[in-house]
């Protein structure tokens, strides 16, 4: 089992209250890690340390230096990938192909592409005209936010930390990051990797432990952090805001969703039925941008919703490091648990249980893992909670439709707009449904394409803000205008 400190100021430290909590695993429900809770001093001592090194080292360096400095976090990633694979593996359950193929080198990419985009970004200035007739000279220029506390889900843990992480640093910021209680090993492991590679103490901090009450809680009430960046549900976004009010901080939120796919007849099917599994079912549906909604062209209906069930039903369960399997865990058994009271609700409200609907059988020790089904299914009414509420689960409801107008409509009856992924072969139509559907995300015969330059992030409940690209330094920075009088 392994010892899980907070890392602050270049240190492994537990908490001084001696405080620790259990993470187990997915795949067979065993306690794997003890992890330390840090409690308000060492949410004190990681704000101290941040503010120092801003004030510090960190804060004198040129943005050249800090470049160079990240990529060297890049590259110590990429050295060290077989660990972060295992730590990942072990926390999350999911198939090593999908950690080591997106997640993992996602997080190196973090920290190399923020440091290309600061490298390259360029500043506004104006001549004006002065009474004198000599002239003032103006210039913008982007200064670093100041402390970032960073908040992160289960769900891609390392890659969406590092999402925030990457672009924080590059912009000169030091962070505070409180991984998500499932999922505390990633971030702990980053910590060797910046002293590793020489970043100044104090740069980079992790704090464990949970929201409310907690460390979370801790880090968005405490006075010395200037902004917070946070990944998760809405309602627990709606409790960051508030916390935030207090002292002006600013926020960017990446919530959830209830993503819309949409197929209509004319596309290629064979493609769109292996985006629409891999957008319902991929890391077992723990995706916001997963379409647990998929509206399909009623000539095609049916033949879809066989092709889909005929992929769901072929998935094989199994560990991370099993060659013969494709398929993991929920993240927990309370997470399972939510999953299946929303599949037993769908029963009640009236669906058509095409696949799937409960646990599959798992031998020996794996019986105790956070094992379910992919589930499609079909029939339900647009207002039936299981359409409309995010379940996280992998499953899907799929409702034909007749009109682009009528898929337009029912793809915009929900209260989220992160993603949509729309599959046509009717070039036109792509672009009129991209312009219509109201979300942040859109995909035209894909999906989870990812150009880390692009903007991200979501309408309506689905998030505040965009980041990607320069999109992140408009979050990361404050922009600072010097006028000089010639
Ligand atoms: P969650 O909101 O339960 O927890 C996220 C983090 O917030 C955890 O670290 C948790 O400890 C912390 N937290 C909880 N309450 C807090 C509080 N009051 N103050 C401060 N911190 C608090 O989310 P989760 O279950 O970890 O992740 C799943 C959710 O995340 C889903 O809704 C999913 O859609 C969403 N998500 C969104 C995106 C996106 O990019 N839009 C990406 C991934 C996940
Ligand atoms: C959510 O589960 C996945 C989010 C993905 C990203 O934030 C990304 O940058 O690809």
């Amino acid at each position: 089992m392994r010892k899980i400190e907070n890392f602050i100021a270049g240190e492994y430290v537990a908490a001084a209250s001696g405080k620790r909590f259990d993470k187990r695993s997915p795949l067979d429900n065993r306690v794997i890690a003890s992890i330390s809770e840090a409690g308000r001093p060492e949410v004190d001592a990681a704000v101290k340390a941040a503010r120092g090194a801003l004030n510090g080292e960190w804060g004198g360096l040129s943005t050249d230096q800090r470049v160079e400095l990240l990529y060297g976090v890049a590259n110590e990633i990429t050295r060290r990938f077989d660990d972060f694979v295992e730590a990942e593996m072990a926390d999350t359950g999911q198939p090593a192909h999908v950690q080591k193929h997106v997640f993992i080198p996602r997080g190196a990419a973090n920290f190399k592409v923020f440091a290309d985009v600061i490298k390259n970004v360029a500043s506004e200035s104006f001549q004006m005209a002065t009474p004198d007739g000599r002239g003032a000279l103006n210039y913008s220029m982007r200064v670093p936010k100041g402390v970032v506390g960073v908040i992160c889900p289960w769900n891609a843990p390392f890659m969406l930390m590092t999402w925030k992480v990457g672009p924080a640093l590059a912009c000169g910021n030091t962070v505070i990051v409180k991984p998500s209680e499932e999922s505390p090993q990633t971030a702990a492991l980053l910590g060797e990797v910046m002293n590793a590679v020489g970043i100044p103490k104090g740069v980079y901090n992790v704090v464990h432990g949970f929201g409310p009450d907690s460390a979370g809680e801790f880090i968005t009430q405490h006075p010395g952090v200037n902004a917070i960046t946070f990944t998760g549900e809405t309602r627990t976004g709606a409790a960051i805001m508030k916390a935030a009010s207090e002292g002006m901080r600013d926020v960017s939120f990446e919530l959830g969703g209830k993503n819309a796919g949409i197929v209509f007849a004319d596309a290629d099917f064979d493609a769109a039925v292996d985006g629409i599994f891999r957008s319902a079912f991929l890391n077992s549906g723990q995706v916001c941008l997963g379409t647990e909604r998929v509206y399909v062209e009623r000539p095609i209906f049916e033949r879809f919703v066989q092709a889909l069930k005929v992929k769901a039903e072929a998935v094989k369960f199994g560990r991370p490091d099993d060659h013969n399997a494709n398929y993991g865990p929920l993240i927990s058994q309370e997470h399972r648990d939510k999953v299946l009271s929303y599949y037993r609700k769908a029963v009640e409200e009236g669906a058509t249980v095409v696949t799937g609907g409960g646990v599959p059988e798992m031998p020996g020790e794996l019986a105790e893992g956070s094992w379910v089904q992919p589930t499609i299914w079909t029939g339900l009414s647009d207002d039936a909670a299981v359409v409309r509420e995010e379940i996280f689960g992998p499953c899907c409801h799929i409702r034909p439709f007749d009109s682009e107008n009528e898929v337009v409509a029912l793809a915009n009856d929900n209260v989220y707009g992160l993603s949509t992924t729309i599959w046509t072969n009717d070039l036109a139509r792509a672009h009129r449904m991209a312009a219509r559907v109201e979300v942040g995300i859109t995909w035209i015969n894909s999906w989870f394409l990812r150009d880390l330059r692009t903007p991200f992030g979501g309408s309506k409940q689905s998030g505040i803000g965009r980041e990607g690209g320069v999109h992140s330094l408009e979050f990361y920075t404050e922009t600072r205008n010097v006028c000089v009088k010639l």
